[in-house]
C-alpha cells in the first residue's frame, strides 16, 4: 500500500514536471523582451515587431519590466499610444509620369517606358516595403545599328556578301520601325606578335607570299568607318572600300572592337532616344583578358575610350584585351544589346558568354553572311520582346525581391523579367525592399532600376529608420534623473559616476560596497547573474521561463517543479517558496515585506519604499523553520524510495520470468536427454563397420564389342 501512494507520487511528480515545460513554452516571453535593450534603439534592432515605451516612469518598478515589448503588450502594460515608438518602412513616389505609347511619333525627349522614375524608400531594418513598377517597351522606337565586322581573310566572302546589306537591311527595319541608322566598323586583331605577322617584309602587307591572295592590309585593333547615320547608302559605300587582312592566331581582337563602340558613344553617334543594337559578326574565337600577356601588355584594359583622330583604336597595342565583365559593364551602361552574329563551329562557346554578359544574344552565320538580315531582324524581334530588369549600384545591406506580372497577369515570384511580349504589351514588377542593418545616422543611400537595354530608370533613394523620435527630446541634467543623466526615452543615462534606475546613487556612496549588497555572499554573482544592480538593490530580469525574485535574485518559479504547491526538489530552491508560505501563516506582521520582496506587490510596492522598510526583515525569514510544509528530507527519502522499489519490483519481476523459464528449458532438456538416450541405436552418424555387398557372378563375357561401346 505504501509502495503504490509512493507510485502514484512519484507518477504525479513526472506529470507535473512534464506539463510544467509544456505550459512554460507556450507562454515563453518575445524576443523583445528577452532581448534586454537598454534602449529605444537596441529595441527596435531586436526585430522589426519590436516598440519601444516611452513614457515616463513605464517598467521601473521591480522586477524589472521591459520597455521593449510588441506594441500591443506596452499598450496592454499602460503605455499610452502616444509614447509607443514603432516606425516602418514605407515607400513613397516622387516622380510618377504616364508611360508613353508611341515613341518616333511623340516628341523626341518625352518617350517614357518606365513607371515611376522616382521613389523613396525609408526602411526600418528587418521590416521589408514593396513598390510596383511598370515598364512598357513603346512602339516604333528608334533603333541605332552598329555593324561590327571581322576582317581577317576568313571573312573575305562575307565581306562581298554585306556590299548591299546597307539597303537591304534598312528595308527590313524600316517595317520595325520609322527611325532608323546605321554604322559600320571593322576590326581584326593587336599588330603585335604573336597575334599578327611583324615581320619587316609583311609590315605593309603581310598577305606577301600568300598565293591564294597576295595583297591585304595590315592588321588592326579596331576601325569605325562610318558612325551611325540613316544614309544608309553611305554603308554600302564604306563596305565597298573594305579590304581583308591577314593576322597569325586564330582568336581576333573583336572584344577590343566591342569596348571601344560601347564607349565611344559620341563618336560612334548612339542617340540617347533610341535601341543600341551592336552587330558582332565573326567566324572565330575572340581573345579575352590576359591574353595580352603573350605580347608583353601587362596594362589591363581601362574600358576608356582611345579613338584617335583617324578613328582608329589607338591603345590597341598598349593595353590588354577586356575582361568578361568590363565588357558586361560598358554595355550595360551604355544600353546596348550584342548580337554575336558567329558561325555554327562557334556557336556554343558565345552561347556560353552570353550567360556572363547581360543584354546579348547569339545567331548563327551562314558561311559567308548570307542570312545576316534574317538574323538581324531576328535577334531585334527577340530583345524587343523581353523585359528585364537589372539592379545597378544596389547598397550591399539592402535585399529586393522581385514578383514580375507579365501579359498573362499572372504573378510570378522570383522573377525581374518577362518574355514574349507584344509591342505595347504593359508588364508590371512588385518589388519588395527589406534593409538589414543600421548604417550610421544620416546616410542616405541611392540606387537604379533599369530595363536591360532601355535609357529610361527608375531612382530610389533610401534612408533608414533606426532612431527613435524621443531621442530627440533627450534632456541633459534632467530633473527625471536627480539632475546627474540624461533623460532619454523614458530612460535615463547616466553620468559618469552615478547610477540607478534615476542616477540616484553616486560612486562615493555605491562603491564596492553597494555593489556587495547586491551579492549574496563574497565571491557570488551579483544579483546571482539574473538582475541588474541599481544602487543597491537587485532589479530581476525577466526569464522566459517564469518569474525571477528574491533579494539577489536568487529565487524563482521554475526551477524546480511543484505539486499542489509542495516543492519536490532540493532545499535551497525550496527556500523561497516555504519562506513565502511560512511566514505569512506564523507571521503576518510581515506579510507585506514579504510580499514586496519577493513578489514585488503589496503596498511598500506601490510606494517604493521596500526596500527601506523591510531591510532587516529577510535576514528572519531565512531562519524560519517551515512545519506546516512537507520536511524536504521526507520527499527526498519518498522519491529514492520509490525509484528503489520501482527497481525492485522490476528486479523481482525480471527474476521470476528468468526462473520460469529457466525451469521450462531445464524440462526441455531433460525430456531430449532421455530421447537421445533411446534413440542412440539409431544414431544416423553411426556407421556399422561390416557392410555386404553381392557382385553378380553371371555376367557376359562376350557381350563387349570391338569398340569399347556397351550395348
Ligand atoms: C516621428 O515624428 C515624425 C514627425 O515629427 C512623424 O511623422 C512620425 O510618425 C514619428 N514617428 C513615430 C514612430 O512616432
Ligand atoms: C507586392 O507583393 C506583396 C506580397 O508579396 C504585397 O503584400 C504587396 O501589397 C504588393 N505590392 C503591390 C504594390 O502590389
Ligand atoms: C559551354 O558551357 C558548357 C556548360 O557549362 C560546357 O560544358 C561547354 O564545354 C562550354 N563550351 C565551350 C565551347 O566553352
Ligand atoms: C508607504 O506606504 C506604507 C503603507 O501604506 C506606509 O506605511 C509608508 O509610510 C509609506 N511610505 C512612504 C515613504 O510614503
Ligand atoms: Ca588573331
Amino acid at each position: 500500500m505504501w509502495s503504490f501512494q509512493l507510485c502514484c507520487h512519484l507518477a504525479l511528480f513526472l506529470a507535473g514536471i512534464i506539463l510544467h515545460i509544456c505550459t512554460d513554452t507556450v507562454k515563453g516571453l518575445n524576443v523583445c523582451v528577452s532581448g534586454s535593450a537598454t534602449s529605444c534603439e537596441e529595441c527596435l534592432l531586436l526585430h522589426p515587431s519590436c516598440a519601444w515605451c516611452s513614457q515616463e516612469n513605464f517598467g521601473r518598478g521591480r522586477p524589472f519590466m521591459s520597455q521593449c515589448d510588441l506594441s500591443q503588450n506596452l499598450l496592454n502594460r499602460g503605455c499610452k499610444a502616444r509614447y509607443i515608438e514603432n516606425p516602418r518602412s514605407t515607400s513613397s513616389i516622387l516622380k510618377n509620369k504616364p508611360l508613353s505609347s508611341k515613341g518616333s511619333l511623340s516628341a523626341q525627349y518625352d518617350i517614357i517606358q518606365i513607371q515611376p522614375q522616382k521613389i523613396s524608400l525609408s526602411l526600418r531594418p528587418g521590416h521589408q516595403t514593396s513598390f510596383e513598377v511598370q515598364v512598357r517597351p513603346v512602339e516604333d522606337y528608334p533603333v541605332d545599328l552598329y555593324y561590327l565586322m571581322d576582317l581577317s581573310l576568313s571573312m573575305k566572302d562575307d565581306l562581298d556578301t554585306i556590299r548591299n546589306l546597307g539597303t537591304k537591311l534598312a528595308e527590313e527595319m524600316k517595317k520595325l520601325t520609322s527611325n532608323f541608322r546605321l554604322g559600320f566598323g571593322t576590326f581584326v586583331d593587336k599588330n603585335l606578335s604573336p597575334f599578327s605577322y611583324t615581320a619587316p617584309k609583311y609590315k605593309e602587307n603581310p598577305c606577301n607570299g600568300y598565293k591564294p591572295f597576295p595583297n591585304c592590309v595590315p592588321s588592326f585593333g579596331f576601325r569605325n568607318h562610318l558612325s551611325l547615320t540613316d544614309k544608309v547608302d553611305r554603308f554600302n559605300e564604306e563596305v565597298q572600300k573594305q579590304v581583308v587582312s591577314r593576322n597569325r592566331d586564330a582568336p581576333e581582337g573583336g572584344f577590343d572592337a566591342i569596348l571601344q563602340a560601347a564607349v565611344c558613344k559620341e563618336r560612334i553617334g548612339w542617340r540617347k532616344e533610341a535601341y543600341h543594337l551592336l552587330v558582332f559578326a565573326t567566324d572565330d574565337v575572340p581573345h579575352l583578358a590576359l591574353d595580352g600577356k603573350l605580347a608583353g601588355l601587362v596594362q589591363p584594359n581601362d574600358g576608356q575610350c582611345h579613338l584617335n583622330e583617324e578613328n582608329e583604336y589607338s591603345a590597341s597595342t598598349k593595353m590588354d584585351y577586356p575582361s568578361l565583365a568590363l565588357l558586361g559593364e560598358k554595355l550595360a551602361e551604355n544600353n546596348i544589346f550584342l548580337i554575336f552574329a558567329v558561325t555554327k563551329r562557334h556557336y556554343v562557346l558565345y552561347k556560353n558568354f552570353t550567360a556572363l554578359i547581360p543584354g546579348t544574344t547569339v545567331e548563327i552565320l551562314d558561311q559567308s553572311s548570307k542570312n545576316i538580315i534574317q538574323l538581324i531582324v531576328a535577334a531585334y524581334n527577340n530583345i524587343r520582346s523581353k523585359v528585364e530588369l537589372s539592379v545597378w549600384d544596389q547598397p550591399e545591406d539592402l535585399s529586393l525581391a522581385f514578383t514580375a506580372t507579365c501579359q498573362d497577369g499572372k504573378p510570378l515570384s522570383g522573377l525581374s523579367k518577362c518574355a514574349e511580349l507584344k509591342i505595347g504589351d504593359t508588364v508590371s514588377f512588385n518589388i519588395s525592399a527589406a534593409a538589414h542593418s543600421c548604417p550610421s545616422p544620416g546616410t542616405k543611400k541611392s540606387f537604379t532600376i533599369k530595363p536591360v537595354g532601355f535609357k529610361d530608370s527608375l531612382e530610389i533613394s533610401v534612408d533608414y529608420q533606426c532612431d527613435c523620435n524621443c531621442t530627440r527630446f533627450s534632456q541633459a541634467n534632467s530633473n527625471h534623473c536627480t539632475n546627474a543623466g540624461t533623460y532619454t526615452c523614458g530612460t535615463c543615462n547616466c553620468d559618469l559616476g552615478y547610477h540607478g534606475t534615476n542616477c540616484e546613487c553616486s560612486e562615493d556612496e555605491v562603491g564596492s560596497l553597494n555593489l556587495a549588497a547586491c551579492r549574496e555572499a563574497k565571491g557570488k554573482q551579483v544579483c546571482s547573474g539574473r538582475g541588474e544592480c541599481s544602487c543597491n538593490y537587485c532589479r530581476c530580469y525577466e526569464s522566459e521561463f517564469g518569474k525571477i525574485y528574491g533579494m539577489y535574485c536568487e529565487c524563482d518559479d521554475f526551477s524546480c517543479a511543484r505539486h499542489k504547491g509542495i516543492l519536490c526538489s532540493v532545499p535551497s530552491i525550496l527556500k523561497c517558496v516555504l519562506v513565502r508560505e511560512c511566514m505569512v501563516q506564523k507571521n503576518p506582521g510581515f506579510r507585506d515585506c514579504i510580499e514586496c520582496l519577493l513578489f514585488n506587490t503589496g503596498k511598500f510596492a506601490d510606494n517604493h519604499t521596500c526596500q527601506r522598510m523591510c531591510k532587516d526583515k529577510i535576514i528572519v525569514t531565512e531562519t524560519l523553520v517551515c512545519a506546516a510544509s512537507i520536511d524536504a528530507m521526507t520527499v527526498l527519502l519518498a522519491v529514492v524510495g520509490s525509484i528503489l522499489l520501482v527497481g525492485i519490483v522490476l528486479l523481482a519481476m525480471w527474476k521470476l520470468v528468468i526462473t520460469i523459464h529457466d525451469r521450462r528449458e531445464f524440462a526441455r532438456f531433460q525430456s531430449a536427454r532421455s530421447r537421445a538416450r533411446y534413440e542412440m541405436a539409431s544414431n544416423p552418424l553411426y556407421k556399422h563397420p561390416i557392410s555386404t555387398h553381392s557382385v553378380e557372378t553371371t555376367f557376359q563375357m562376350y557381350s563387349k564389342s570391338y569398340n569399347g561401346g556397351v550395348h
